[in-house]
């Protein structure tokens, strides 16, 4: 009977042993593997920064929408493209009355424009059309037509 309680006791002290064993080789190999994954998600921040720097530089360039928004005294977005025909309309956001005045030449010459009011100007001639607001200058914009 002892000697059986012996080797029951052996038994179990081994398979303890080989647990204990296992689970170090178990949490290094996690260590292994988690080792790797950190540089992995370096890598990929780095490119989708590297993605996401010249995805802003273009937006702040020019958009391809019809629609500019004037708020807090600037159009938003200020430079946009559009392909010839196209019908582009600024709404004033602000309370304050904006004006779409070409700076020269045949372009936009809108009223001016009350909080809510819109003013669409059809770009029927191919080239680059600057305009700006009558009483603010400084807001200005600009709309490509291809
Ligand atoms: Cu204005």
């Amino acid at each position: 009977m002892r000697k059986a309680v012996i080797a029951v006791v052996v038994l179990i002290v081994i398979l303890a042993g080989a647990a204990y064993w296992l689970t170090n080789m178990n949490k290094s190999n996690n260590n292994t593997t988690n080792t790797p994954a950190p540089t992995n998600m370096e890598t990929d921040k780095d490119m989708d920064g590297d993605e996401v720097t010249p995805t802003d530089e273009s937006n702040s360039q020019t958009q391809k929408t019809n629609e500019v928004t004037i708020q807090n005294f600037a159009f938003s977005p200020a430079n946009i493209t559009v392909k010839k025909g196209t019908k582009v309309t600024w709404t004033n956001q602000d309370s304050v009355g904006h004006t779409v005045t070409a700076d020269s030449g045949d372009g936009p010459n809108s009223q001016l424009l009350n909080q809510g009011q819109s003013y669409t100007f059809t770009f029927d001639t191919v080239g680059t059309f600057k305009y700006h607001c009558q009483p603010h200058p400084k807001m200005t914009g600009t709309v490509v037509v291809e």
